[in-house]
């Protein structure tokens, strides 16, 4: 909608471009503005669009510049109580002032020297753990000790406690996700500090979470029922690369309706509903075979993606970028995106497609084939 001048067209005929009219227009434009009143049709622009008009727009960070500005903080700042996580949040550029990726995922890379500690504590907003390479860290989820290994992703839902500690000699880095954004222009968050030093200081390969719920199709009958977020905390790379390579398999041995062109694709689900992993954020790992190009499409769910292996280019509204291992792309609502690789593109994906949904919001074009 655009911005509705009411004191122009048919004024004359009307008596509203008088002098004395003009006048008492501008009186009451200072009253409203004093009353704290602003009548719709002097807002900016862009208050109701046609379609979404995104501040934020389609940004890439290459890890090039990312992992060693990440290891030099490592050398200055210390990770302690108060400043928490040495986490360096992602700023989009059309967000100026707040280091947000979208106006609802917060996206840093966070970095854990040999031996550190980050200390325990918890809040509502909902974080995961994207892990493009190493290992040696154990995040600790409400007690229960997870390791965190290349290819996983690790998930702490919103109020549970957690920590991290490097228990090996090289440091470790990650990507993290979390829906700060979201919670703060809600008003939503709370916060607590936990206990200084990570409670369970074992470091056992499988989490409690994952022996309780790591069996294929089996839910322990203790826990039947809906619950919000995955009891899972962990998502092995095993697992979603057996599952991604099942998928283009199929598709060469000629299986209709399991993989498009070339694109296999697998969603990280709440296996107490099927539904999203997390409440407010979806989480993805997509790979492209060598020589695929992707179906171009564009939703109003806003993303962020990170490429785990392969090259490619991503095409954001009309604009190429190339992408390499590591490098993050901020994808606003709206955003045309293609994507095409001839090495072969496995690209771990997040975004605020949850929310959406739930508010029933959510538009994707071309639409989704298999909607339920
Ligand atoms: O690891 O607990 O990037 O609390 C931002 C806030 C990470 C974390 C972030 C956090 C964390
Ligand atoms: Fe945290």
């Amino acid at each position: 909608m655009t911005t509705l001048d009411q004191t122009s067209g048919g004024a004359a005929a009307s008596g509203f471009d008088t002098p004395e009219h003009q006048a008492k227009l501008a009186a009451l434009y200072r009253d409203f503005d004093a009353a704290g009143m602003t009548p719709l049709w002097r807002t900016r622009e862009g208050l109701m669009p046609f379609a979404p008009e995104p501040r934020a727009v389609p940004h890439l960070w290459r890890w090039a510049d990312l992992y060693p500005l990440a290891a030099r903080s490592a050398e200055l700042v210390p990770v302690g109580r108060g400043g928490e996580r040495r986490a360096i949040g992602l700023g989009n550029p059309g967000l100026p002032g707040d280091p947000y990726a979208t106006p609802t995922l917060w996206a840093a890379i966070q970095y854990l020297g040999p031996r550190e500690n980050a200390p325990e504590h918890r809040h509502t907003q909902t974080a995961f753990r994207f892990v493009l390479e190493g290992e040696g860290v154990w995040t600790v989820v409400d007690g229960d000790p997870v390791a965190m290994r290349r290819g996983d992703l690790l998930l702490t839902p919103g109020w549970r406690f957690h920590g991290h500690q490097n228990v090996s000699d090289v440091p470790m880095t990650w990507l993290d996700g979390l829906d700060i954004p979201f919670v703060a222009t809600t008003d939503q968050g709370f916060f607590e500090f936990g206990p200084d030093v990570v409670r369970d200081t074992t470091t056992p390969a499988r989490s409690r979470g994952e022996r309780l719920w790591g069996g294929p199709g089996l839910t322990p009958v203790s826990a039947v029922g809906a619950q919000p977020s995955s009891p899972l905390m962990a998502y092995r790379w095993a697992h979603t690369d057996a599952a991604l390579t099942a998928q283009l398999e199929l598709e060469d041995e000629g299986h209709p309706g399991v993989v498009e062109a070339g694109h296999a694709a697998v969603r990280f689900t709440n296996p107490t509903t099927g539904g999203d992993a997390l409440t407010t954020m979806r989480t993805e790992m997509h790979r492209l075979r060598a020589g695929a190009v992707s179906r171009p499409g564009r939703t109003t769910a806003s993303s962020v993606w990170q490429v785990f292996e392969g090259t490619g280019t991503v095409v954001l509204n009309g604009a190429e970028h190339s992408l390499t291992h590591g490098d993050v792309v901020a994808i606003p609502s709206w955003t045309d995106v293609s994507l095409r690789t001839h090495t072969g593109l496995d690209l771990f994906a997040v975004s605020d497609a949850p929310i959406l949904e739930r508010l029933s919001l959510l538009r994707t074009h071309p639409a989704e084939q298999v909607e339920s």
